[in-house]
């Protein structure tokens, strides 16, 4: 097997950087929208078969180092028992958000296996079919993250409601908070067991949040979540995105490795974190869209910035965009193994 991502999660040497994209497999891909188009997102994320061949994509166009599983962080949600549909145009919608506590105490915590059983199944036939070429990624979205669709009803710009509930009804919001923390950790233990090789936390609206708030009202559950799945034995990714004021804070969170976006430069981020945590990341996912000449350049500097983690896995930092010509995610796959490879 490949095991320079696994190896750069702990901080060994690797014959090379490893790479994988956040969103990976997905909309960018003419081969992804061939499946799509037979059946609706939530379907195909329901249709084992058809989810781990489209995780296998990007392995096999791209090169990258780590399959990470295809689903979506809101999956958790429904089998919280909250109705959730994926719109075309609007992207998620929960048309019945969480207003007040008889709705945080109609929440569920499931029995993953029971009614997130697609999931390990998919995770279950990739590792048949990946036959150890590279190590398979589960995931998650942190606890805030989660919150806001629960909130909200769907994205959000300001996070108002989530706001609200917070700071008017504290004990409320801690309710949640306590009861999708729960689900989520028996959610990864399954995918752990099922097969899953490493794990990522998405925490992508956490820059939302002012230092204060992210210390009282996100991190502790992202703690929880990392302290019980320790025992797993697996690497833990957190990516905290537009978390860069939060570095000094998420680096308690007991993760091997801390995923970063575009706005810090690594060299800096590894001053803050130490030598005690590796780093993955951060290529603007916008610079895909540069010439090649001045994306490799781009790259390089990467490269040279991560060399002062202990460990380095190339990403982008954040998802990759729908726009992005795939011929230009294998180059950028196949310039980081040029340029960090040692032969
Ligand atoms: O129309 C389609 O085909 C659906 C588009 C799509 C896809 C391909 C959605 C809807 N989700 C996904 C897959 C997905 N989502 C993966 C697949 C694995 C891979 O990386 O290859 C992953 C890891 C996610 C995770 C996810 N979903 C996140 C965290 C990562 C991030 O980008 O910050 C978030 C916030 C979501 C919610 C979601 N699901 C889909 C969309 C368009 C969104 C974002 C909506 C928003 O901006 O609020």
């Amino acid at each position: 097997m490949n095991t320079n991502f696994l190896k750069a999660c702990r901080g060994e040497k690797t014959s090379h950087t490893p790479i994988w994209i956040m969103r990976q497999a997905g909309r960018y891909l003419p081969d992804y929208h061939k499946v799509r188009s037979k059946m609706t997102f939530l379907e195909l994320c329901k249709t084992p078969e058809r989810a781990a061949e489209v995780t296998l994509q990007p392995v096999d166009i791209l090169g990258v180092d780590a399959a990470i599983l295809f689903s979506d962080i809101l999956v958790v949600l429904e089998a919280m028992g909250m109705k959730l549909e994926f719109q075309e145009k609007r992207g998620p919608v929960l048309p019945e958000p969480i207003k007040d506590r008889a709705d945080v105490e109609r929440l569920v915590v499931p029995d993953p296996e029971e009614k997130l059983g697609y999931v390990m199944e998919t995770i279950r036939i990739l590792r048949k079919e990946l036959a150890d070429k590279v190590p398979l990624i589960g995931f998650c979205g942190a606890p805030f993250t989660l919150a806001t669709y629960m909130v909200e009803g769907g994205s959000s710009k300001a996070f108002f409601n989530t706001k609200k509930m917070m700071y008017s009804a504290p004990e409320l919001y801690a309710e949640m908070m306590n009861k999708v923390t729960d689900c989520t950790i028996a959610y990864l233990k399954a995918q752990a067991a099922a097969g899953a090789q490493a794990l990522q936390i998405f925490d992508s609206w956490a820059g939302a949040l002012a230092p204060c708030d992210f210390g009282e009202f996100a991190l502790p559950y992202v703690k929880r979540i990392i302290a019980e799945l320790k025992g797993a034995g697996i690497p833990l990714i957190y990516f905290a995105n537009n978390g860069s004021t939060l570095l000094d804070q998420s680096m308690t969170c007991g993760a091997d490795v801390l995923g970063l976006d575009w706005r810090l430069k690594l060299s800096d981020a590894a001053k803050i974190v130490g030598p005690d945590i590796s780093l993955q990341g951060n290529l603007d996912p916008c610079a895909l869209l540069l010439p090649e000449d001045k994306l490799e350049k781009r790259i390089a500097r990467i490269l040279e910035e991560g060399k002062s983690a202990r460990g380095h896995i190339f990403n982008l930092g954040h998802g990759i965009l729908p726009e992005t010509p795939p011929e230009k995610a294998k180059f950028v796959v196949e310039t980081v193994h040029r340029l960090s490879g040692q032969s």
